[in-house]
């Protein structure tokens, strides 16, 4: 099992407000940061991003969304990352996110729910690479 996890603190979080108080969380939470940038996916980035989507009704919309605003995006370490993190975001509706989870308190909808954390340790690999060089990881 993997350390590590790859989030992005997603375009609404990022308008209202709420990356300071994110990134505190998962401070606190005890992940340690291996790597972090703000930046802004372009529509094909968001769409090569979540391409395992391509198919779904929800894909136009979640590229548009993805490539609306600036995001931050992080590669996060700790013991059983990717459990461990999805547990603290919450479930990927809102309205169904336990409480105390990122995802119940600064999520606005499903379609634009604050945060996203990696599902599998593979996928984590595949989106830290993504965003992140290996000299960009410490
Ligand atoms: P999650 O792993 O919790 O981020 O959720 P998914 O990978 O299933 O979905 C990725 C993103 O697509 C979600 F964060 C929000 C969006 N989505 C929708 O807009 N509608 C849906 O029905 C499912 C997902």
């Amino acid at each position: 099992m993997s350390n590590r996890t790859f989030t992005m603190i997603k375009p609404d979080a990022m308008k209202n407000g709420h990356a300071g108080l994110i990134i505190d969380r998962i401070i606190k939470e005890g992940f340690r940061i291996v790597a972090l940038k703000q930046t802004k996916l372009s529509a094909e980035k968001a769409g090569e991003f979540y391409a395992v989507h391509k198919a779904r009704p929800f894909y136009g919309e979640l590229v548009a969304f993805m490539s609306s605003g600036i995001i931050i995006a992080a590669i996060l370490e700790k013991d059983n990352a990717v459990t461990s993190f999805r547990e603290l975001i919450g479930a990927t509706n809102p309205a169904q996110a336990a409480e105390g989870t990122i995802r119940k308190l600064f999520a606005t909808s499903l379609g634009e729910n604050a945060i996203h954390g990696s599902d599998s340790d593979e996928n984590a690999a595949i989106e830290g690479a993504f965003f992140f060089s290996a000299l960009e990881q410490f």
